[in-house]
């Protein structure tokens, strides 16, 4: 069974030798030889240009053999951008848009139609990298749900509160919505795009699901979600990441996702007997070990492994993105130990 068979097999109840694994933010400021490149060129600059992006995609496969996907090298924020809003670095970390969206003529300047032409160079990137692979490795696409877009764009950047996010929702919701239509479209326009440039799945990460209101986390982010996945109809498998959403997964499982990934927080084992047979489980172990020992963080994937054994319907991940901190060592541990149980 080679790589993608093993990560497309992951969305049937076909047992695999071993569980498919991949990395959120696989590609990144860990490996020395994506800081080497991050020295000559600026992150957009890599992200817009797909001899780069594909080189960068394919850094930790060829660092780690047991790796059975590549995620393509991009960002979530390329939407807000190709819709009108571009992106930047804040000196201290984190994400600075150039504007706030709080107002209806703020939100009719953005540009919904056209979202897979301004961003071709990812579709570029993803045919590159299927080009290199051909059939060994699966190829995954991604983007972020409406409302952790949404986040960024009324905060102007990276945010610790989303008050505005909140309140926009709660005492403006014609403004909200409308918001929401555009980037759901927006979105559509991208994936549609990267399943015609041949990808197997699709990951959107609802990654700031936590911070919409008390209650109504399916009209402030789900049901958005649940449009895009039925307008792309189900040729291509959609993998939802939350984080701190695990007692929603009957509406999780109402947008029509195949695969739920979860966060370190859930205990996977307890929610396989929860959800019903059809759906992969993607997960999660806890990213805080990856600066750690590597013994440490083999023995804590073992436990995992055992715990979610058989493997059909499991692809193996972190519960979040692997940090700079990350040792390589301890990540060849993990996937050393992942291929040992075939
Ligand atoms: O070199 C650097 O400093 C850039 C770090 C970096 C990287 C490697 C950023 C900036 N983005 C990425 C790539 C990236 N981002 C990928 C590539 C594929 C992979 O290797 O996994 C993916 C899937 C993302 C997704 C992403 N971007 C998310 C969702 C996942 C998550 O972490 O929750 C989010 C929230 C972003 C926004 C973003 N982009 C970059 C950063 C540091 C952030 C988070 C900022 C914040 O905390 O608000």
């Amino acid at each position: 069974m080679n790589s993608r068979e093993r990560l497309v097999n992951a969305f049937s109840d076909q047992a695999p030798d071993r569980p498919p694994v991949w990395i959120m933010r696989q590609a990144g400021r860990y490996l020395p030889e994506y800081r080497a490149l991050k020295e000559k060129y600026d992150f957009v600059t890599m992200v817009k240009t797909p001899d780069l992006a594909t080189e960068v995609t394919l850094q930790p496969l060829r660092r780690f053999k047991q790796l059975d996907a590549a995620i393509i090298f991009s960002d979530i924020l390329i939407v807000p951008e190709a819709m009108g809003l571009p992106y930047s670095f804040r000196e201290k970390g984190g994400i600075q848009m150039a504007g706030e969206i709080r107002s209806q003529a703020d939100v009719d300047k953005l540009d919904s139609t056209g979202v897979a032409d301004r961003t071709a160079y990812i579709s570029d990137a993803i045919r590159q990298v299927r080009g290199e692979l051909g059939n060994s490795k699966a190829v995954l696409g991604f983007g972020g749900s409406p409302w952790t877009l949404a986040t960024y764009m009324i905060e102007g950047g990276s945010s610790k509160e989303y008050t505005n996010a909140r309140y926009m929702f709660n005492n403006e919701r014609p403004l909200f919505d409308s918001l929401m239509n555009k980037l759901s479209d927006g979105l559509i326009d991208l994936f549609k795009s990267q399943i015609d440039a041949g990808v197997d799945a699709i990951q959107i990460f609802d990654s700031w699901a936590a911070a919409a209101p008390d209650g109504q986390y399916w009209d402030c982010s789900l049901k958005w979600i649940q449009k895009i996945i039925e307008a792309l109809g189900d040729s291509t498998p959609i993998i939802l990441f939350t984080k701190g959403m695990s007692a929603h997964h009957e509406d999780l499982i109402r947008t029509g996702a195949r695969a739920l990934a979860a966060d370190q927080s859930v205990n996977l084992a307890e929610w396989k007997k929860e959800l019903p047979q059809g759906i992969t489980l993607q997960g999660n172990l806890n990213p805080d070990l990856m600066p750690g020992e590597p013994e440490v963080a083999a023995a804590a994937t073992k436990q995992l492994l055992d715990s979610m054994s058989p493997w059909s319907r499991y692809i193996f991940n972190l519960g979040h993105g692997i940090t700079p901190q990350a040792r390589i060592e301890t990540m060849q541990a993990v996937l050393e130990t992942i291929d040992s149980v075939k």
